[in-house]
């Protein structure tokens, strides 16, 4: 029987958070997820959207990310036969790309599970693990941040990204650099820093970071290529790269060396691909970025991060790092050589836990094929 999908459903899950995760723009104590599951004769596919409560890391939100999904996403999304039309179907919408990728990985992960396939087979990934790299929040002390650190070192990780702002930028990376003069090391500003802080930033260069990702915001490029021209630390975007044509005019301008790639961030998993093609045609490094995903998105990202350009270190830290409880079963670990094993199973290779999905739940929608009337 053809792929077709029969229903759509769509959750938002409330998932605390470990220890608040606090970057330049703000802290998160409570993950606020949206689910998408698709249903077919032959199974469901679940996706995850990786917009936060607050469009503080890029425009989307949840509110926003649920609606759109619901009247403007699934919609389109029904004729889809083969998981390399859900692109296409949703493009007449703008933005969102969030939004867009959480419906078509629920459609990915159905069909592959229905074909037999795995992710990583499916997008040509040649790894059977990844090397995997933690990102620290900004810690309320230097202590803190150390004690944080070293309980990362002991449990395998062999890169850690500090997160970085005006004011927490040259001293924890000071501290962390003297306390381990070998470790893998690289920093995030999340759009913090703007060239009047060249200063700062050309003060990291002294430490033998790995790069120094998305110092300025996410517009400005040409800020980034001064920046690029200035310091010996590779400058790597995150919130910059909207999509493959956006990655090809930062490389081609100069404002950057390394591309961070989310596939949230550009609109889906197939976009995320030609993202890393392009890269690699250029001789541009590539790794997969984070959103603190449950084991669901994780399980995606672990997938993306097998393809032969993730040369460096991916935000990849198990979901159980974040979460008391994940929503998959089997999770991932890290394993002692600091890298994760990349799943064979068919789908994203995770079966999702129905029963931890539904406690998390606090809002639910469904929608059904056989009566959609648009
Ligand atoms: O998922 O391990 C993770 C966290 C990685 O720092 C991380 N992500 O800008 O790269 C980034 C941030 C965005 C997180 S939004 C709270
Ligand atoms: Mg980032």
């Amino acid at each position: 029987m053809a792929f077709a999908i029969e229903a759509v459903e769509l959750r938002r899950v409330a998932l605390p958070l470990v220890m608040p995760f606090r970057a330049s723009f703000g802290t998160e104590s409570v993950r606020d997820v949206l689910l998408v599951r698709a249903r077919t004769a032959e199974g469901d596919g679940w996706g995850e959207c990786v917009a936060r409560s607050e469009p503080l890391y890029s425009s989307e939100f949840v509110d926003a990310a649920a609606l759109v999904v619901r009247d403007h996403l699934v919609p389109r999304a029904w004729p889809a036969r083969a998981p390399e039309e859900v692109a296409p179907l949703l493009r007449p919408v703008k933005g969102h790309p969030m939004a867009k990728a959480a419906v078509e990985l629920a459609v990915l992960d159905a069909w592959l599970r229905t074909e037999g396939v795995s992710l990583a087979t499916y997008l040509g990934g040649e790894r059977d693990r990844v090397d995997v790299g933690v990102s620290v929040g900004i810690a309320p002390s230097l202590d803190a941040l150390l004690g944080e650190v070293s309980g990362y070192v002991d449990a395998g990780y062999r890169r850690v990204k500090l997160k970085i702002e005006p004011g927490w930028d040259v001293e924890p990376v000071a501290a962390v650099r003297g306390r381990y003069p070998d470790l893998a090391m690289q920093v995030d500003a999340n759009g913090s820093y703007t060239l009047a802080d060249i200063t700062s930033l050309a003060a990291l260069d002294a430490f033998g970071l790995l790069l120094v990702e998305q110092p300025f915001g996410d517009d400005d490029l040409d800020a980034h290529a001064v920046l690029a021209r200035c310091l010996s630390t590779p400058v790597c975007l995150d919130e910059s790269i909207t999509s493959a044509a956006r990655a090809v005019e930062a490389i081609d301008r100069g404002a950057c060396t390394i591309v961070s790639i989310k596939a949230g961030r550009v609109g889906g998993y197939l976009e995320a691909k030609a993202v890393h093609d392009a890269c690699i045609v250029r001789g541009v490094p590539v790794w997969c970025g984070g959103m603190l995903e449950t084991g669901i998105g994780r399980a995606f990202n672990l997938a993306l991060a097998a393809l032969p350009g993730f040369t460096l270190h991916s935000d990849m830290s198990p979901a159980r790092m974040f979460y008391a409880c994940d929503l998959v079963e089997p999770t991932f670990d890290i394993r002692p050589d600091g890298c994760i094993a990349v799943p064979a199973r068919s789908g994203n290779g995770f079966p999702v836990v129905p029963d931890r999905v539904a406690d998390a739940t606090i809002r639910s929608w469904e929608s059904d094929a056989r009566k959609r009337t648009s």
